[in-house]
């Protein structure tokens, strides 16, 4: 801890990857590992325009789950310490920018600006029609799915006929997010994301499995041009042994202590 702090003390550009690991002690549940699944699905296996195309309403119920569980969390002290940390040093010349895989929102919440969703929002929608998209954060989004969503229902299959499901123009509406095999889009992540990647002297890597491209390639890329780059997991993970550090435990506890004022800190 006492080798990374002081390449903290002087990084000007941090760029901080996060991913469900950051939310799970606001109690919202991650992707792989035991608390993974909804019902009997995997929940990266409803994350995709094939499980949307072949069960719009199961898809439906499993982000109706989502967005009930997330609007009743707040952000936990590893989501403070980082938005107190951008703000800090953002007040001495430097910059701090997070790149999330997160769909919670919980970071904005805790009142990080320099935020990149890159995955998207549980509470924006597209329309699978016009392609309009839109902020929404109605509860239920639609009365069919009131009640629904639930991980263990009596009956496992959903439960609401196709013809009541948000709508917009007459086409269903669906979450706007980053499914697997979509490509991310572009101007978020050529434009916004890569350079920011890149112009980056100190990365931090939270509560992420390192599985899922392209947010799994940062670090290591970083890393191979001499960055240094810390790992904060509960867990070791595929990109463990490629970075400088690794700070074993939840991350509500590692990263205040971790990205706490250091004596040496600079103001310009
Ligand atoms: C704690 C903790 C605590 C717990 N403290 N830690 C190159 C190679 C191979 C495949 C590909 C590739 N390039 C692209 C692909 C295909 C694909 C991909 O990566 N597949 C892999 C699964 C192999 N990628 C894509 O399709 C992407 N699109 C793309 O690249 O387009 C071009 C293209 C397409 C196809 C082929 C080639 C190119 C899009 C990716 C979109 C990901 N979508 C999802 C769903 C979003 C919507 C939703 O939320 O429903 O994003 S999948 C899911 O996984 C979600 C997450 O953001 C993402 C990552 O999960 P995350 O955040 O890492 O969570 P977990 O649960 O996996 O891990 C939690 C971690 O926290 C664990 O390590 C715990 O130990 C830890 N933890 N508590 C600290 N308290
Ligand atoms: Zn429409």
């Amino acid at each position: 801890m006492a080798d990374f702090r002081t390449f903290f003390a002087k990084a000007k550009h941090i760029v901080i990857i996060s991913g469900a690991g950051v939310s799970a002690e606001s109690g919202v549940p991650t992707f792989r590992g035991a608390g993974g699944y909804w019902r009997k699905w995997q929940a990266q296996d409803l994350a995709t325009p094939q499980a949307f195309a072949h069960n719009p309403s199961r898809v439906w119920e499993f982000y109706h789950y989502r967005r009930e569980v997330v609007r009743t969390k707040e952000p936990n002290p590893g989501h403070l310490a980082i938005a107190e940390c951008e703000a800090r040093l953002g007040r001495q010349g430097r910059r701090v920018m997070v790149i999330t895989q997160n769909i919670d929102e919980l970071h904005r919440k805790a009142g990080t600006k320099n935020l990149l969703e890159i995955h998207g929002s549980l509470f924006k929608t597209r329309c699978t029609s016009c392609g309009v998209v839109a902020e929404n954060y109605k509860s239920p989004i639609c009365p069919a799915l009131s009640g629904t969503g639930a991980p263990e229902p009596e009956t496992q299959e959903a439960r609401i006929p196709v013809e009541k499901l948000p709508r917009c123009c007459g086409g269903i509406i669906l979450s706007h997010l980053a499914w697997l095999s979509l490509p991310l889009q572009p101007q978020i992540y050529l434009n916004l994301c890569k350079p920011r990647v890149h112009c980056s002297v100190l990365a931090l890597q939270v509560g992420t499995s390192s599985v899922v491209y392209p947010a799994a390639m940062f670090a290591p890329q970083v890393s191979a041009r001499g960055v240094p780059v810390a790992e904060f997991n509960m867990e070791t993970t595929p990109a463990t042994n490629r970075f400088r550090f690794h700070f074993q435990g939840p991350c509500g506890s590692t990263l205040p202590e971790a990205l706490a004022r250091h004596e040496n800190e600079t103001v310009s």
